[in-house]
């Protein structure tokens, strides 16, 4: 008889992951990495102990609400979990864990891609030498802006933020940043604290957003706030989409108050807003950030111990609800 847990695993993970969850797990999974509509998703649930999904799986009031009574643990192979209606799931006693740390890194090495692809027209260099348009050099060819020594205003100073503030200084760029709270001097290693983000924008050469969304984070980075910052700054997202306004920040690329952005997180991934990739001054990624080998393997690995410490009757490391 086998009485290992049922895990439902919503797409195709790195093999060293799918070999611990076929170790140790009856394990669900999805060979052919197809998108489980929402319907699919609660059917296949049926008879399962616990899901593993990723961001690409909503679970809303209503999902939630739906799930058959034997899932007890929803253990997210993303970090974020805006897809998951927190309280709805600590409403009806639903276990919810993500992986933190593990894609600091990957996450923060995307980050300076994007500030420097950005700031050094990246995209349109790129462009020019695959589609055979280079025809000559001159000393105004191509010029974009230094990123070396520059003021990085950084939203949200958790682990992603904190990793990005140490790489940036690798550049000599001078650290600020904005978070509901202010971090130990230990932490903070120098970075200047904002208490507010509208005391912060108007020193922002390059703003870069990693905080997590949430209803008070939502279309934070609106008209109004990009306003604030100096004309000709840079905009980085490799967090959520949900943190901009699109019309607000196009607007912005088109008028020039914006010299370029960096984006890896969209609205409506991956329908995003098409004039992103019309814009020259965009350089544009298809949400990326944690796509390393070494990352991966290693957020499965930490959902997986989130799953197997639920399992053994301990209390998960990293518990979200
Ligand atoms: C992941 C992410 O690749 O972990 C997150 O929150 O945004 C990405 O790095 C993806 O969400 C995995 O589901």
């Amino acid at each position: 008889m086998n009485d290992k847990p049922v895990i439902l695993v919503t797409r195709k993970l790195p093999d060293a992951v799918e070999a611990r969850l076929k170790r140790d797990y009856e394990a669900r999974l999805n060979p052919d990495d197809t998108l489980y509509s929402k319907e699919e998703l609660i059917e296949r649930a049926r008879g399962a102990d616990g899901i593993l999904p990723c961001h690409t799986e909503h679970f809303s009031a209503e999902v939630i609400g739906r799930l058959p009574e034997e899932v007890k643990i929803v253990a997210n192979f993303s970090v974020g979990f805006d897809h998951v209606d927190i309280a709805a799931a600590k409403k009806r006693g639903l276990v919810v864990t993500n992986p933190p740390d593990v894609l600091s890194d990957a996450t923060a090495e995307l980050t300076m891609m994007l500030m420097i692809g950005a700031a050094r027209r990246a995209s349109e260099g790129e462009r020019l030498v695959r589609t055979g348009e280079w025809k000559d050099w001159s000393p105004a060819f191509m010029v974009g802006t230094q990123v070396t020594g520059k003021r990085l205003g950084i939203l949200g100073m958790g682990r992603v933020g904190q990793v990005t503030a140490r790489r940036a200084r690798g550049f000599d760029m001078e650290i600020h940043y904005h978070d509901v709270r202010r971090l130990p001097p230990e932490v903070e290693e120098g970075a200047q604290y904002h208490g507010t983000l509208e005391d912060m924008l108007p020193i922002c050469d390059f703003l870069s957003i990693h905080c997590n969304a949430t209803p008070e984070t939502t279309g934070l980075m609106n008209a109004e706030r990009f306003a604030l910052l100096p004309d000709g700054a840079i905009f980085v997202n490799a967090a959520r989409g949900a943190i901009h306004v699109d019309d607000d920040l196009i607007e912005a690329l088109q008028s020039g108050k914006l010299k370029a952005a960096g984006i890896d997180a969209y609205n409506n991934e991956p329908t995003i807003d098409p004039r992103f990739a019309k814009l020259a001054n965009t350089f544009l990624m298809p949400h990326i950030g944690s796509a390393t080998t070494e990352t991966r393997d290693a957020m499965g690995f930490r959902a997986l111990d989130n799953l197997d410490a639920f399992f053994a009757g301990d209390e998960p490391s990293d518990r979200v609800a």
